[in-house]
């Protein structure tokens, strides 16, 4: 009589994993493949909780898949290069490789014994030459099809970590990483052109409704951000100083031409210098040192008071000829639209507020049936009836929006335009710890991309520790020997660029990478690529809901663009897990509540950890680990474990001649767990699964006890559906049923439809006296079971609203009320 012990099995298994290859796919195209894939980790550190629970949601899925017979493809593979590995290596005077390498070797051991049914041949790391060599080749193409190119612009700087930084890691003004409020900065820079991907960034996000969360496809369309509108052309009157010239402006709402009395240039914008008279020159130029000190939130608050200075310009109103005096305020963004527009006081809030600080006039064009904004100091923005505006007289606003463009378009003034508030992808970093660029500046022949048969462009080896310290420049600029190089083209004396890459172009293609990591003839080989692509399904953070996601999906087009591959969308399906709370809150050090996994993993086990990450809630909600009980899960795997030391028939036995009832709770739950996997219902599955394991022990308890064949039926699909969330326990079961290694590939099983049949009774379910589910269950569900099935009902979860629980009222099989806190 065995005793289960996790420790044993932990020990036991993974060498014969490794051995049997059980998680490399076969990739010969008899089986239809599957791709499922985690958000790679970067490697700070050992493993953590989140860790714990995003690898357990994916494994469920890769597992689950293999079981129904699926190849699968479940790699994985480290986000290695980036600042905190700069940071450390400045601090001990090292190479950032020395510390990336280790913490790779430590996750790596963790995620071993964390028994994620990972491929591990493919592992991969964006910071090897033989990774980065091809982000540069991918660079390089880019840069050829001009989706990769230089201009000087002001960027975000954050004057501590001295680095440049994307408007994504702008968080409030402030620097995500460090919190320093951000300046802005002009320098010359790298882009990648989203832009040019803007539009179908948002119109195949059609292919992704309804496998994505609804919420993730909101927030990358709010960054998208489309607006449909006009651009509108107004002459500027000239001066004595100053000649005559044309400014276009970017308007939602050309229907209110007529009101417009106004007109506003970005301060910091260099249009605002062309249009300036000399006699009001001094007064912007103090005025733009005012602005520059503003963060973009500070600029943009409604609440702060309106500034701005007279240029001593007119525009010409295209539709009415009026003469709009033309000013310079900090309102209007220098990178959004035009960086122009024009005022329209009565029906926009912001030119309201701003009419009144200067005493310009408001004129209200649409009758909403509000009081007049001039009088009430709020501008009205609904339905309407145009009036004072020329021939738009009496149509609606939606009317007016169409019929304005017309007449723009019939004067040559204007025609509609679609904006974005998507910006180009500032890719360059000041920083070390990168893809270097592949591009030589030569003096003769300008930039000269480095030959794809030079790369990679591999990084110095000989920086280290204080020559890495920030400076505003790259510390790559401190390598003489690797800067200077002759130029390709022409031969003569020629420097290297010595930006590196944001990390998240490393991690936009890697998935790519990962059907094909040891192909040397190209980023991933073109006979196979196509046979994994698109991702099946995506798991990771929501925390990556638009810049991430955002990039993979920009590169995939482009890759598709240039021929490579034939999927537009990387990623078919996406999962977000929850956090891993303690106490209902983030882990964090300030707070002092973090749960060390590895004592966890020590404590309980592996599988009851990862059992217990995925029992607690549905996978997108959030676990909180002092509500949880690993212990609990301990328990249950353990009496799992104990019906394999009780099963007496031979295996291959027909179970026809089995207990009924017992056969009864296998095959639906057998059924009923491939439907709830379908859905990501995986906490539901291992309710099933407590409870045909409760079902085995009963019937091994009486009648014919571990010789009935029903028993050994049950068992085995106890062992395979528990694959799934606990692969020792499982491993070991299916060991003692008198199978070979590896329960992993034992295929999902099948069940009899006339087995379903059964004597049920309904149960209610009552949140607060109010009826809010009915379960059909077994008359001899326990209580127990009875309690978890109702906890876990979608209709009560919702009806609980993230109340905790104060009581729970079971009157098996019948009835549950549940009285929340
Ligand atoms: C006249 C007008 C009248 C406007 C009205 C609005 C209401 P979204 O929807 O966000 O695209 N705008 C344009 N460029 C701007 C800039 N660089 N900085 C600040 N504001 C800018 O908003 C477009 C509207 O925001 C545009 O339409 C413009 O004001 C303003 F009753 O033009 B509107
Ligand atoms: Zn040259």
């Amino acid at each position: 009589e065995g005793v289960y012990s996790f420790a044993a099995m932990e020990a036991k298994w993974p060498q014969v994993w490794e051995d049997l290859k059980v998680f490399t796919p076969l990739d010969d195209g008899s089986r239809e493949r599957r791709y499922v894939l985690d958000m790679f980790p970067y490697p700070s550190g050992d493993l953590h909780m989140g860790h714990a629970e995003a690898f357990a949601m994916g494994d469920v899925v890769a597992r689950y898949l293999r079981q129904k017979g699926f190849d699968v493809l479940h790699p994985i593979g480290w986000d290695s290069f980036g600042l905190p590995a700069e940071n450390a290596a400045i601090k001990r005077n090292a190479h950032p490789s020395e510390w990336t390498y280790a913490n790779i070797d430590t996750q790596a051991a963790s995620f071993k014994r964390y028994a994620i049914s990972a491929d591990w041949s493919r592992r991969l790391h964006t910071s090897d030459p033989e990774y980065y060599r091809w982000t540069q080749w991918l660079f390089k193409r880019f840069y050829e099809r001009g989706l990769a190119y230089r201009k000087d612009s002001p960027v975000n700087w954050c004057p501590k970590d001295l680095t440049v930084l994307a408007n994504e890691q702008v968080v409030n003004g402030a620097c995500e990483r460090c919190g320093t409020p951000v300046t802005k900065k002009s320098l010359n820079q790298w882009y990648f052109k989203i832009t040019d991907y803007a539009d179908r960034l948002l119109e195949d996000m059609d292919q992704l409704q309804g496998h994505w969360p609804e919420r993730v496809l909101a927030m990358q369309r709010n960054w998208i951000g489309r607006s449909e509108g006009a651009h509108v052309r107004f002459v500027i009157e000239a001066t004595q100083d100053r000649a005559e010239r044309e400014v276009t402006v970017f308007t939602t709402r050309p229907d209110t031409l007529y009101g417009a009395t106004f007109f506003v240039v970005a301060a910091d914008a260099h249009l605002a210098l062309d249009l300036v008279t000399s006699e009001h020159h001094d007064e912007l130029m103090a005025y733009r040192e005012k602005v520059k000190a503003l963060s973009e939130i500070e600029r943009q608050s409604t609440e702060r008071e309106k500034t701005g200075v007279f240029t001593g310009r007119y525009a010409i109103n295209p539709l009415n000829g009026e003469k709009l005096p033309v000013w310079a305020a900090d309102y209007v963004l220098a990178d959004y639209g035009t960086g122009a527009i024009m005022a329209v006081p009565a029906h926009d809030q912001r030119d309201l507020d701003f009419a009144k600080a200067f005493g310009l006039p408001v004129r209200a064009v649409l009758d909403t049936g509000d009081e007049d904004p001039a009088e009430t100091g709020v501008a009205t923005a609904g339905e309407g009836t145009l009036k004072n505006s020329g021939d738009l007289d009496g149509l609606s606003k939606s009317e007016g929006i169409p019929a304005a463009i017309e007449i723009l378009e019939k004067l040559g003034t204007g025609e509609k335009f679609v904006n974005f508030r998507l910006r180009d992808w500032l890719l360059s970093r000041q920083r070390f710890w990168g893809t270097p660029i592949p591009i030589i500046h030569c003096a003769e022949c300008g930039e000269v991309p480095v030959p794809d048969d030079q790369l990679p462009v591999k990084l110095p080896e000989n920086l280290r520790g204080e020559a890495l310290a920030p400076k505003g420049t790259s510390p790559l600029a401190a390598a003489v020997e690797w800067v200077n190089v002759e130029c390709p083209n022409c031969g003569r004396a020629a420097q290297r660029d010595t930006d590196t890459m944001d990390t998240f172009v490393d991690s936009s293609w890697y998935f790519l990478r990962f059907v094909s990591p040891d192909y040397t003839e190209g980023p991933f080989d073109p006979e196979k690529i196509n046979n994994w692509m698109p991702v099946g399904q995506y798991v990771g953070g929501v925390e990556h809901a638009i810049l991430h996601l955002l990039y993979a999906r920009f590169f995939t087009k482009v890759i598709k663009d240039i021929g490579l591959i034939e999927a537009s969308e990387p990623f078919s399906a996406l999962l977000n897990q929850g956090q891993v709370l303690n106490g209902g809150k983030a882990m964090s050090k300030s707070l002092g509540n973090g749960v060390d996994l590895g004592e966890q993993l020590d404590k309980f086990g592996v599988d009851a950890v990862r059992l217990t990450m995925v029992f607690a809630s549905p996978p997108e909600d959030d676990v909180d680990w002092a509500d949880v009980s690993p212990s609990g899960s301990a328990k249950f795997l353990a009496r799992a474990w104990r019906l394999g030391q009780d099963v007496s028939s031979e295996p291959g036995v027909d179970p026809a001649t089995g207990d009924r009832a017992l056969r009864t709770v296998t095959h639906k739950t057998i059924a009923d767990a491939a439907d709830l996997l379908d859905n990501n219902k995986f906490n539901v599955v291992v309710a099933r699964l407590m409870e045909l394991v409760n079902a085995t022990r009963k019937t091994i308890d009486s009648g014919a006890g571990g010789a009935d064949p029903a028993v050994r039926e049950a068992v085995e699909a106890v062992a395979v559906i528990l694959s799934l969330f606990a692969p020792y326990t499982a491993e070991d079961l299916w060991n003692t049923l008198g199978h070979p290694a590896s329960v992993a590939n034992a295929g999902w099983p099948t069940h009899d439809d006339a087995l379903l049949v059964q004597d049920t009774v309904t149960a209610v379910v009552q949140v607060q006296g109010k009826v809010r589910d009915r379960l059909e269950v077994s008359p001899d569900i326990s209580e127990d079971e009875l309690r978890e099935l109702a906890l876990a009902s979608e209709n009560v979860q919702r009806a609980m609203d993230g109340r905790g629980i104060r009581t729970v009222i079971v009157r098996a099989p019948k009835l549950v009320n549940i009285v929340p806190a």
